[in-house]
């Protein structure tokens, strides 16, 4: 298939589900490529997770949810961020999986 996938999971809002998106993005990669891999590493820091200015990381998110072909979103975790690019998906017609 080899689609573009931006897989969305809770960063500030909680890293308690951080080994099941390691799973999910695992198995994506199997046949798929993942341009969001950093959600899934569960030794990201707290201190890693604020270094990026919030400016870059949206210029950056926003232009990966442009590229991509389908966003993939684990919502278990209440998470503002994820919600925010669930939202950008369906206003710009980008095809969007939801999974709790
Ligand atoms: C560097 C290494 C790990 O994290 C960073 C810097 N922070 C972020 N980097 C990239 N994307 C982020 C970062 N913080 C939030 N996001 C985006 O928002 C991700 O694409 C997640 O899907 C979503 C999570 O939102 P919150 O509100 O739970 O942080």
């Amino acid at each position: 298939m080899n689609k573009k996938i931006y897989f969305a999971g809770s960063i500030r809002g909680g890293r308690g589900d951080a080994y099941l998106y390691q799973r999910m993005i695992d198995y994506i990669k199997q046949t798929d490529t993942v341009l969001t891999e950093h959600i899934g590493k569960t030794n990201m820091s707290l201190k890693a997770q604020t270094k990026a200015i919030d400016i870059h990381i949206y210029e950056r998110d926003t232009e990966w949810l442009k590229q991509s072909d389908i966003v993939i979103a684990e919502c278990t975790c209440p998470s503002l961020g994820v919600g925010y690019e669930l939202a950008y998906a369906e206003a710009h017609n980008i095809h969007h999986h939801i999974k709790w």
